[in-house]
This record gives C-alpha cells, structure tokens and sequence, in this order.
C-alpha cells in the first residue's frame, strides 16, 4: 500500500470519531518549533574554549561534533531535511562569529557578530531566537552572574543582556519575525545558604537594569526560565519558579517553562493552563529529564505529548512558543536532534487528531468513563498513518528513511571529522 492509501484510510477512522485529519496536517505543517543549535557542538559554541559551566553537562564522546560555525551551518540544514513542518532557529550569544583577529567579549557583542546566521537565515525562511550566554565564562565567579554581589560581575552580565536585547532587534528586523530572547542565569549555591533573599534582590535588580533599555517589544519577546537546582548548586537556585514567573507577570514578560526545572512528580504539561490564564504568552524549553536535569534528546512520550495537547486544545498555538532544550553527546548528534525535532512535531500531530472539544464537553457532563475509553482508543488509531502522509507531503523521509540519510551524512562528513 501507498502512503497515500493507508492515509486515506486512516483519515476515514478519524472521520468517524469527528477528526478532520486533513485540516490537522495544514495547521501541524505551520507550527515553528525553534531548534536549539547547541546540541550540535554539547553546548560548547565560538567565543571560548573552556569547560561548560553553570550547573548543566553534555555526557558522552560520540565523535563527529560540529567544530566550526561552517560545520554547525551545514549539520543544521541537515537536521532541517530529515525533520518535516516549520522551523525556528535558537541561538546562543556563545555563538557569535569572529572575523579573524577580531574577539568581542560578551559585554561587547553586536549585531555584526551575527551576521552569518541571519544570512544563513534568511537562505533558508528561518526566525531566529536568542539567548544571552550566562555561564562557560570566566565573569561567572563562584557561580554567580546577576545575582553575584561583586558590582563588576553584575555590571558586565546587565552590559551583555542588553548587547543581546540589541541582537535580538537587529535579527526581528532583518527576518522580519518577532525574536524570543530568554534569560537563563545559572546562579545558586551548592550548600544550604544563608541568606536566600539577597541574591534574589540583586538579581531582581539588575533584571530591572536590563530591561530599562528601550527595544520594540513587538519585535523583542524577552522571557525569563526558572530552574530548580543544577549540578553544583543543589541547594539554592535564585531563579527559581516563584522568581521568575512573579517577575515575568510584573513586569509584561513571558516566563519560560523547562520541563527538566521542576521536581520530579511535577509536570509542565499541568502548568499551561494556569500560566495561559494569567499570560498572553508564555515560552517552553522542551527536553526529557531522566532521573535529574539530565537534558535527555525529546521523545513521542506520554508528557510530551501532553505538553501538545495542552497547546492545541487551549487554542494557544500562537500563544506559546515551543522550543527544545536537549544536548545528548553520546549518540549521532544530528540523529539526537532529528528525534527531538521529529518527536515534537508527532506529539502536536498526535494532539490535533485527539476529539478535543467532544472529550472536553463528556469531562463537563460528568461522563469520566467515557473520557478513560476514548483515550485509550485514540492510541491505537493508526496515527502512524497520518504522520507517514505528512512527511511525505513535505517531502520529507518517511519512517526510518531519515536515518538512512543520517548515517550517510555520517559517514561522509562527520566520520571525516577528526
Ligand atoms: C539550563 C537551561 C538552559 C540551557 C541552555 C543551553 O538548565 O535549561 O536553557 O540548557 O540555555
Ligand atoms: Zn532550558
């Protein structure tokens, strides 16, 4: 059978249950999932060449790993192949591209240190985001940036938020898209503190700082992602949920939820809802923490999909702005990213051919029995089906082709890596 044929069969048994799979494919196709470009290089990116710092670990050595913004460039357009639907691209300030001779230090940076990727962008209709970098940097000092009481530390992490603020504008203005910057600081403290309200104070304070600078907020969503604890800080962190989601709702913000930031038994997909009440939008980091923040590649997994479902049947597609947030170093790395791409793109698929508004009107009339039975049909529709047609239609490979592709592309270019 074509894929064509089984979908034509399959879009019949979603008939039934009142699912129109062919408006499910036009509106999936549209969705911009913004890929991370750190997991190409484990996080490493140009400006430096030390260790990763700020709490968070790429683990593993599998060889092949993009050295050069040229390698990363040609990785991503491959990952972009293998991967249907629409795309942003999410960079870190880390990855800014020097011409020789010519280093910017983080507080220095400009828009002219980011003018390849907005031509790489623009090449290829891509958005970009952006993320000031916070750690991997010798300002960092005893773990802190903007909460560090050392004036000169703070001074230098408020001077690079703005340079990427500014960043930020320059790449909504060339490409013609809004671009999200988020503000993650890796700040805490390893052992049970002493004072828990100082940092928090000062970095309140130079939040306020950076924020104080004029940019086109239409152009320049900033938001800011809250964490729990990181490796070496597992006490403390200053930018935690309560920080960062009454900041962001105080000052016209959006927060930015990780899946890999909360306690164990705790789950994003149960946070959408109460944050869409009370914010226009509001950003993910999409990742799968396995055990700790461990930042495993994305999956087809029951949260994720329930992520998805919580934006697409709230009707907040364009209100929440789905980015991922993984670095696995100890696979293929393009078929670590194609996964995570593939896997998300699946969980909003698979969401849109759930009968949404006839589950939600039985919960309202109290028939729970009913809700339990049509949600455990719905996974063994032949949702496979659907997916094959929409990366057909997007020309894209179908089932395990892509990693065909993948291990061509390995075996000619990044075998050749050494
Ligand atoms: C760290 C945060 C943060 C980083 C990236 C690289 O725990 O999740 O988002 O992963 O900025
Ligand atoms: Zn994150």
């Amino acid at each position: 059978m074509t894929t064509t044929e089984r979908y034509e069969a399959a879009k019949e048994l979603y008939r039934e249950i009142g699912v129109d799979t062919d408006a499910a494919l036009k509106t999936l196709k549209k969705i911009p999932i913004s890929l991370h470009c750190w997991q190409g290089d484990d996080v490493g990116g140009f400006d430096q060449r030390g260790p990763l710092t700020g709490g968070i670990q790429a683990t593993g050595n599998y060889p092949g790993k993009a050295r050069t913004p040229e390698e990363l460039m040609a990785d991503i357009d491959e990952v972009l192949a293998l991967a249907p639907g629409a795309a942003k691209l999410n960079l870190h300030a880390s990855y800014a591209i020097f011409e020789e001779g010519k280093f910017a230090d983080r507080d220095a940076l400009q828009p002219e240190h980011f003018s390849k990727w907005v031509e790489f962008a623009r090449e290829r209709g891509l958005g970009l985001d952006f993320n000031p970098t916070l750690f991997s940097h010798p300002m960092v000092k005893d773990n802190l940036t903007l909460s560090s009481p050392d004036e000169e530390v703070r001074a230098f992490w408020i001077r690079h938020c703005q340079a990427c603020i500014r960043i930020s504008e320059y790449f909504a203005e060339e490409l013609g898209q809004p671009c999200l910057m988020n503000i993650w600081i890796p700040d805490g403290y390893k052992d049970i503190p002493a004072d828990r309200l100082s940092p928090r104070k000062r970095f309140k304070a130079a939040l306020d700082q950076i924020l104080k600078m004029p940019y086109d907020k239409e152009k320049v969503f900033v938001s800011l992602e809250s964490k729990v604890f990181g490796i070496g800080l597992e006490s403390y962190t200053v930018g935690s949920s309560e920080f960062t989601v009454n900041y962001a709702a105080s000052r016209g913000i959006l927060p930015l939820m990780d899946n890999g930031h909360y306690h164990p038994t705790e789950v994003v997909s149960d946070k959408i809802s109460s944050m869409l009440l009370f914010f226009p939008k509001l950003a993910l980091h999409v990742t799968r923490p396995v055990r700790w923040d461990s930042d495993h590649v994305v999956l087809f997994d029951d949260e994720t999909k329930e992520i998805a479902k919580e934006i697409v049947r709230n009707d907040a597609l364009d209100r929440v702005m789905i980015g991922l947030d993984f670095f696995d170093a100890s696979i293929n790395r393009i078929a670590a990213w194609t996964i995570g791409m593939r896997s998300m793109r699946k969980a909003l698929l698979y969401a849109l051919l759930c009968p949404n508004e006839h589950l939600a009107a039985l919960q309202q009339e109290g028939k729970l029995t009913e809700v339990l039975v049509l949600q455990e049909e719905l996974k063994t529709m032949p949702f496979g089906a659907v997916w094959d047609q929409f990366c057909e239609g997007c020309g894209a490979p179908v089932r395990n082709a892509w990693y065909e592709k993948a291990q061509e592309y390995e075996k000619s270019v990044l075998e050749k890596r050494v």
